[in-house]
């Protein structure tokens, strides 16, 4: 038997603190793992998930994006929150028409998102009207219909369409079609909030917005760096592949602010050894650098492995390389002659000598993979720090070569692939070509909106109709409170989700919620019989996803076909899209994707391997590089970092261990020691002594933001806890969503326009005891 929702929020006063870890996974991992499922599925519904997780023909795991094994798989291809992540999903809680019944608005406006999400799946399409205080069910016929109304009665540029990166492949081809057959681009994605500063600086420097490494790559490297990611919480199966590497010679690098624990050791929790050893170490070298220092420190490294080159001739750089694959090397090797140690210490908050030995690692490497994540993405400065990164890689030859290349790992198991299926606001001409070919229509050419042109619009009061594929865009987004107040001027929002959250709560003037299917569930109801969907992880690789329980209510309908329906009622009979034919055969959409996309020709084939097929790319595969000069790029870029201003702390956003982005598994960041609470910062305990507070001391913060103007514009949110934690001098951190009411939405990284969640400056004034304005958006218009 599973257990029913709590019924309680949290309290945050019963916040438990205990040290770091220094180890993650282990026999923990699978009982917590073993426990959550249970207590939302029961034991059966839970053993049936896990057991077909990551196998072939299984479900691909939502939790996130890193690559399977090409090889054996082990029995169980799982992690501990890759099956929180399943619990979440084949959960038998269910939020039915008298649960709507039962919580007017402003009951769930009080709620956290752990409340809201921890209450179960949706099972039946409701909706909202102007002046109602409650949601009540609506049949989908009626609920198409009404959203074709305010589609067909307001024109294309102000509606937008957003996704997030669960989504499979054959849903987003077909969501991005319906957006593009109404006549806008508007089509934001989560992937604007998290890796487009990766692809903003892959795309120019190395002619493809992707990573270029494979996973076997790792069994080869000499040294692999991780750069502001933390996989033991957020991509735990990487530290499998992590620990294999350095049993075969590797050398890893950790550069990270905290000291997280799955970067130091791990106990891998599919091996006997794991379970009941001691633990293989991670990191060979850990740099716990300051936020926003990692641009100073791939120039320190670009000029230490040049000047090595000039010592010893030929041993560092590879000139066959340079000289044929690459472009404007001698401007790069100008520009890195000199260094300003003194800045570089200051940036970096790392002395010279931590610096030389990792350059002393990098001159002795082969082959050197380096991975990066949000640590990187989510700052001003971001795309030229990421530039950085492919200065040093190009330097020695990484790309195309066995155990090298870069490495940005994703978030959302299918956020790659929803941008392949062409979920952008900006695709080419070309690529929109072939889309118009393929079915006879005209997509516009007019750039659309990403995620914050989409927050702004909302807030000029631009938008009637936001769709969203997944996702919670309410607390995603930066400026949370700004966020809430302007998507409620919207004619119409509509959720496709499988669970309540708050973006249901802050919602539009009319509002729809239309519950699908997950990844685990069954999708058996076609003419044809059961479909499978498509994912692509991380290392750009195409496989299937299918699956196999038995969803927990008769109404739910599968993505394709609420799009096909949503499409169909908006369009009319006679649009030239046949949406019905690839809603009861998925084939239908595949045979289209191989029409359109290159890298699928013989999509439907070519799926039925077993391990799926791999996309086609260019440094990896032939050394070549498709930018404009046909070469790989050196680029040249000024120091840059980030300098809070006195008295004034730089704060990032990080993940808890018990949470998926906006949704809560729990309430235990294990690793962290931070047990029952979330509104916390941690604070390095000589900055709490030098400001004047006190470890546990419930504090209001307020932020800054410059962006040009005299003394700036602040943001404040109420009642944070300062936890005294091993984070840089300088530095702070805080949870994601919590403090996105922080982050001024005109912070974002140039170039990419991705938020800048991990660049905040903050400073702490004694609790005023009032509740935090963003909880009730309605209590701070009153207020204000
Ligand atoms: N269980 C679980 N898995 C997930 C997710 C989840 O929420 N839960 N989310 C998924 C998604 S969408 C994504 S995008 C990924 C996110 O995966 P991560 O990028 O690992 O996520 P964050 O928690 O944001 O962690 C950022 C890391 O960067 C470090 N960092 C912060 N600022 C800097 C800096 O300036 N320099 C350096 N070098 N490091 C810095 C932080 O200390 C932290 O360790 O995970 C995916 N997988
Ligand atoms: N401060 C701060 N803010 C951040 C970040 C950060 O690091 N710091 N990270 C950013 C990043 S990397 C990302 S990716 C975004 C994430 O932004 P989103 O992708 O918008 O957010 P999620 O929390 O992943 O979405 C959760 C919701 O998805 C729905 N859902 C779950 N499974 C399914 C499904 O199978 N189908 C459908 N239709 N719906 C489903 C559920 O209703 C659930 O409430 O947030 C960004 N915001
Ligand atoms: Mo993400």
């Amino acid at each position: 038997m599973h257990r029913p929702a709590p019924v309680e929020d949290i309290d945050e006063g019963s916040i438990q603190v205990t040290p770091p870890k220094k180890t993650a996974a282990g026999m923990k991992a699978v009982m917590v793992a073993l426990e959550r499922g249970i207590e939302q599925a029961g034991v059966t519904r839970t053993m049936r998930s896990m057991a077909r997780v990551n196998q072939r023909n299984g479900v691909d795991c939502p939790g996130c994006a890193w690559p399977e094994t090409t090889g054996r798989r082990k029995p169980a291809e799982f992690c501990e929150n890759g099956a929180k992540a399943l619990a979440e999903e084949s959960t038998l809680r269910t939020v039915d028409p008298q649960w709507w019944a039962e919580h007017p608005i402003s009951d769930l406006r009080d709620k956290t998102e752990y409340w809201l999400g921890s209450q179960g799946r949706i099972t039946h399409p409701v909706i909202i009207r102007e002046g109602e205080d409650r949601y009540s069910p609506i049949s989908w016929a009626d609920a198409f219909e009404t959203i074709a109304q305010h589609i067909n009665a307001t024109t294309p540029d102000r509606c937008s369409f957003y996704t997030s990166g669960r989504t499979a492949n054959e849903t987003a081809f077909m969501y991005q079609l319906f957006a593009r057959s109404i006549g806008t681009n508007n089509l934001p994605d989560c992937s604007n909030m998290c890796h487009e500063s990766s692809g903003s600086a892959l795309s120019p420097t190395i002619g493809i917005g992707k990573g270029t490494v494979l996973l076997d790559d790792f069994e080869h490297a000499d040294v692999i760096m991780v750069v502001g990611q933390n996989p033991g919480t957020n991509h735990p199966r990487m530290l499998s592949a992590l620990a294999e590497a350095r049993k075969k010679g590797a050398k890893v690098v950790s550069v990270n602010p905290l000291p997280e624990a799955g970067l130091l050791s791990f106990k891998d929790p599919q091996s006997v050894k794991g379970l009941l050893g001691s633990g293989d170490t991670i990191s060979d070298e850990y740099l716990q650098i300051r936020v926003g220092g990692d641009l100073a420190l791939f120039q320190a490294l670009g000029h230490l492995l040049l000047q090595e080159e000039e010592r010893s001739p030929g041993t560092v750089v590879d000139h066959e390389f340079v000289e044929r694959n690459t472009a404007g090397f001698e401007a790069y090797r100008q520009a890195r002659t000199e260094i300003d140690w003194d800045a570089t210490e200051e940036a970096t908050g790392l002395s010279r000598l931590e610096i030389s030995s990792l350059a002393n690692l990098l001159v002795k490497s082969k082959g050197t993979i380096i991975c990066w994540a949000l640590g990187l993405t989510q700052q001003p400065h971001s795309v030229n720090t990421i530039k950085e990164i492919i200065n040093v890689l190009l330097l020695q030859g990484n790309f195309g070569k066995p155990g090298a290349g870069a490495c940005p790992v994703r978030g959302h198991s299918n956020v790659q692939g929803d941008r392949t299926m062409g979920v952008w606001e900006r695709m080419s001409d070309a690529w929109l070509d072939r889309l118009d070919a393929e079915f006879g229509i005209e997509s516009p050419r007019e750039h659309g909106y990403d995620s914050v042109a989409t927050q702004e619009a909302f807030e000029r009061g631009d938008i009637d109709v936001f769709v969203s594929m997944g996702g919670n865009f309410s607390l995603a987004g930066s400026d949370t409170e700004v966020l809430e107040a302007a998507m409620q001027r919207a004619g119409l929002t509509v959720h496709i989700s499988t669970k309540p959250n708050r973006s249901h709560v802050v919602h539009g003037k009319t509002s729809i919620i239309l519950p699908t299917l997950g990844r685990t569930d069954k999708d058996d109801k076609h003419p044809g019989g059961a479909q499978f969907l498509t994912v692509e992880d991380s290392m750009s690789t195409i496989k299937t996803t299918q699956g196999r329980l038995a969803p927990v209510s008769e109404h739910l309908l599968a993505e394709p076909v609420i799009v096909a329906r949503l499409a169909e009622a908006t369009l009319g009979a006679d649009h030239p899209v046949d949406w019905r034919a690839m809603a009861e055969d998925y084939d239908v959409i595949r045979d289209h994707i191989a029409n359109v996309i290159p890298g699928f020709e013989d999509f439907n084939r070519r799926i039925k391997h077993r391990n799926g097929f791999v996309l086609p790319n260019p440094p990896r595969d032939t050394r070549s590089f498709a930018t404009e000069s046909g070469k790989g790029l050196f680029s040249v870029s000024p120091l840059e970092y980030l300098k809070a201003p006195e008295d004034h702390l730089v704060l990032q956003t990080i993940r808890s261990h018990d949470q998926f982005n906006t949704t809560f598994y729990g309430l235990d960041d294990r690793y962290r020691g931070i047990k029952n609470a979330r509104r916390v910062i941690l604070v390095n305990p000589e900055d709490l002594e030098r400001l004047g507070f006190e470890d546990r001391q419930v504090v209001d913060v307020i932020s800054v933001f410059k962006g040009g103007r005299e003394g700036g514009e602040e943001r404040r949110a109420n009642q944070f806890r300062l936890v005294s934690y091993p984070t840089p001098r300088g530095c702070a951190a805080a949870y994601y969503p919590e403090a996105n009411a922080l982050v001024h939405r005109e912070l974002v990284a140039r170039e990419s326009n991705t938020p800048g969640y991990k660049a905040m400056m903050v400073r702490f004034v004694p609790s005023t005891g009032q509740a935090d304005p963003a909880l009730d958006p309605e209590k701070a218009d009153a207020a204000s």
